[in-house]
């Protein structure tokens, strides 16, 4: 079985790139994908409740429920732009939400989750991030008119931006290290996160930590073979796909996203 894992998505933020989620979604039901794991922020944002999703929102889920009626498994992991995923209007659209995911494959441990809680020194976020999945904040959200609750997302969208919290600071390398050796520690031995946007691993041995790339900015994926166990970077070229094992696709990468990520040509977005 295949599993297909994607982070940071941030549909509606790029001209197209609703078409481009529709290419792996082809791709999925092609290759007879068994799971296709979101590792958060699919969207600018996502709030459970129908009166926040706008044109976007609906195609992308749509999708979605295309690959739901054709048996593939579909998990929500909880990012920081994700809010209230476990409402029911969402059943339709996905088998599970979670701030966790894991499985085995080929006999390893795998561990996925967004990351935005990796930064622990990060108090104001932590606190704005209390308040904003709060028992009160649903259900205020629910309650809310449809038009205003649409203004609303925007606001959050300027809010995120806000934050102290960006993933175009540097990549907190330590505390990722630190949290994939308390993981290891704990018999995982894969741990993907999503959040920081750019490839970043850390292996200890065997056992490997990985960022995966933002689908967004670098239109890529991370399969995992259910049998084997192995990692490999999914990449649209052309009209295909092209598969490369993940260490040789990271190594090349590494040491130039800082210099092209210091352009940022998405300056209203966060995380
Ligand atoms: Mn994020």
């Amino acid at each position: 079985m295949l599993r297909f894992v994607l982070a940071d998505l941030h549909l509606g933020e790029r001209p197209n790139d609703v078409e481009r989620f529709r290419r792996v979604t082809d791709e999925a039901l092609s290759r007879a994908v068994a799971e296709l794991v979101l590792l958060g922020d699919v969207f600018r944002t996502l709030v459970g409740f129908p009166h926040f999703w706008d044109e976007t929102v609906r195609t992308g889920l749509d999708e979605l429920c295309r690959l739901r009626r054709s048996g593939v498994r579909v998990i929500f992991v909880e990012g920081n732009r994700d809010f209230f995923l476990d409402e029911p209007a969402l059943d339709e659209f996905r088998d599970a939400a979670t701030a966790c995911h894991s499985f085995s494959a080929g006999g390893r441990r795998f561990l996925l989750e967004h990351g935005d809680l990796v930064n622990v020194r990060d108090w104001r976020y932590r606190v704005w991030r209390r308040l904003a999945k709060s028992g009160a904040a649903r259900l205020w959200a629910r309650l809310l008119p449809g038009s205003l609750a649409r203004r609303v997302v925007s606001g959050t969208e300027r809010r995120l931006a806000r934050t102290n919290f960006d993933y175009r600071t540097r990549i907190p390398e330590e505390r990722l290290a630190r949290t994939a050796e308390v993981h290891f520690a704990a018999g995982v031995h894969v741990v993907l996160w999503g959040h920081f946007h750019r490839p970043w691993w850390h292996t200890e041995g065997q056992r490997l930590a990985a960022v995966v790339p933002a689908f967004g900015e670098y239109g890529v994926m991370i399969c995992v073979n259910g049998e084997s166990g192995d990692l490999t970077v999914g990449e649209a070229a052309g009209a295909h796909f092209v598969d490369t094992p993940l260490h040789s696709w990271y190594l090349e990468r590494d040491g130039t996203e800082a210099a092209r990520n210091h352009h940022g040509s998405h300056d209203s977005s966060s995380g």
